[in-house]
């Protein structure tokens, strides 16, 4: 009984083969070898025909059970090898490697500054107004008493949209929407982005502006000499000097600049006996301007003059950020280089 013979010896055969193979190909091989069309296991059933045909069903009975059996044998190997490769692949993977640290963001230098300056002014009880960056003519410049034949209307290189609307040079038409929607007493800060027809080392076409404006009745120099020296000293330190130098702007009377001691030097003018580069030898530098509320905008926006008085006063952002971190380049702050700004935290 040759073939069933035969039969019985494949099943042993691929237990062999088998304990042999460890990839998935030689699995398949063994598997075309043994079950495939011109297999082993065809190979015997294509003698069939010559069994004496009273054998033939006996044959045919064990021909499926050896394939059962076959199928039986693949399938356990094939188990077993997934899950030794499931094994492998997690004894490379070491749970205690600290993780790579994600790339984090940081916030823009200017936009740090910008709310270091406001959060001090609002602990001082200044509410915050944010508005239009495409203003009108009247609230940037005609209520400012900067009326339309006005030198500073050219000298402030406005860009215009049209002949009575344009992007915003200063924040203070914030100041003169405020003033017109409210009551006084008021004080109110005007963060934001302005605009100029400027563009050179030291100007960019859009910069940064904080201005603040303090309305209420028998408001003096000396109260706006206080808040900008609390304001300045918050920013650049409690042993910072200031100075003000009398200067003209078109929206107050008297106007003054507003000088600090140096941020290098600490007022000296040298530093290791090095001219200081940050202000020339001088010992200060200057960091913003202000002045008492002109009465030509009270009128223009209908305080009486008589009765309340005010002050103002606007600093550039960029400035204050260049002098804090010591940036010699205005550039700096628009290139977004990311070496740059990722050092700011
Ligand atoms: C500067 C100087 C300043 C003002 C802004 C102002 C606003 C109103 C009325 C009066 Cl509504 N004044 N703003 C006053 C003085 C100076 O800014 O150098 N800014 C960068």
């Amino acid at each position: 009984m040759d073939s069933i013979h035969a039969l019985e010896s494949l099943a042993p055969d691929l237990e062999k083969g088998l304990s042999q193979a460890s990839s998935l190909q030689e699995l398949e091989e063994l598997r075309v070898a043994f079950l495939g069309r011109k297999g082993k296991l065809a190979q015997i059933m294509a003698s069939l025909p010559q069994i004496e045909p009273d054998k033939r069903p006996l044959v045919g009975k064990k021909a499926n059970e050896i394939k059962e059996k076959l199928g039986a044998l693949f399938d356990a190997r094939k188990a077993f090898l997934d899950k030794a490769a499931e094994e492998a692949a997690l004894s490379r993977f070491d749970p205690t490697v600290p993780g790579r640290a994600p790339w984090r963001g940081t916030l823009h230098p200017i936009t740090l500054v910008m709310s270091e300056v406001v959060s001090i002014l609002e602990n001082l009880g200044y509410d915050v107004a944010t508005g239009p960056e495409v203003e009108t003519d009247y609230h940037n410049s005609e209520a400012l008493n900067m009326p339309k034949d006005h030198p500073a209307r050219d000298m402030q290189d406005t860009l215009y949209i049209s002949p009575s609307v344009l992007l915003r040079t200063h924040t203070s038409p914030m100041q003169v929407r405020s003033m017109l929607a409210r009551k006084p007493p008021l004080a109110v800060i005007a963060p934001g982005k302005v605009y100029r027809r400027d563009s050179d080392l030291t100007h960019t076409p859009m910069f940064h502006q904080i201005e603040g404006l303090l309305v209420d009745r028998g408001v003096s120099f000396a109260d706006l000499r206080g808040t900008l020296t609390a304001l300045v000293r918050q920013i650049f330190g409690a042993d910072t000097r200031v100075r003000f130098r009398p200067s003209f702007f078109p929206f107050t009377e008297p106007s003054a600049e507003v000088d600090i001691s140096c941020v290098l030097c600490k007022g000296a003018g040298h530093v290791n006996g090095e001219p200081c580069r940050v202000c020339k030898q001088t010992g200060w530098v200057e960091i913003l301007g202000c002045g008492a509320v002109d009465p030509n905008v009270f009128k223009a926006v209908n305080i009486d003059s008589e009765e309340w008085t005010g002050f103002a006063f606007g600093m550039g952002v960029e400035r204050i950020a260049m002098l804090k971190y010591g940036a010699s380049d205005l550039r700096m702050f628009f290139e977004n280089d990311i070496r740059f700004l990722h050092q700011f935290r």
